[in-house]
């Protein structure tokens, strides 16, 4: 009982060190052209357009990720598990880019 108390703490611990980010994409273009995070943390990658559908992914190989096709007012969130860097860029509009760096 003891250390399920203790198991319980601890993951409340490591939960709230762990950050959620918000990174919009709004006008063709995400709000940052850079990001540098912790291990751990998570982007919430939020479609802030009126009428415009995105389609974000991770160039990889660290982080690898897609969200599909993105509807304008929703949000997808990515957990980033691997230290290093990866570019962030969009398929249907190949100006966006963000370059997310974890530590
Ligand atoms: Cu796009």
């Amino acid at each position: 009982m003891k250390y399920l108390f203790y198991a319980i703490v601890m993951a409340l611990v490591s939960n709230a060190t762990a950050a959620e980010v918000m990174i919009s994409q709004k006008d063709k273009k995400f709000d940052k052209a850079a990001i540098k995070i912790k291990k751990g943390d998570k982007i919430v990658f939020k479609n802030n357009e009126k009428d415009i559908t995105h389609n974000v992914f991770s160039l990889g190989p660290k982080n690898a990720f897609e969200l599909k096709t993105q509807a304008p007012g929703t949000a997808s969130t990515v957990e980033f598990k691997e230290p290093g860097t990866t570019d962030v860029e969009c398929a249907i509009h190949t100006n966006m880019k963000l370059k997310v760096t974890v530590e």
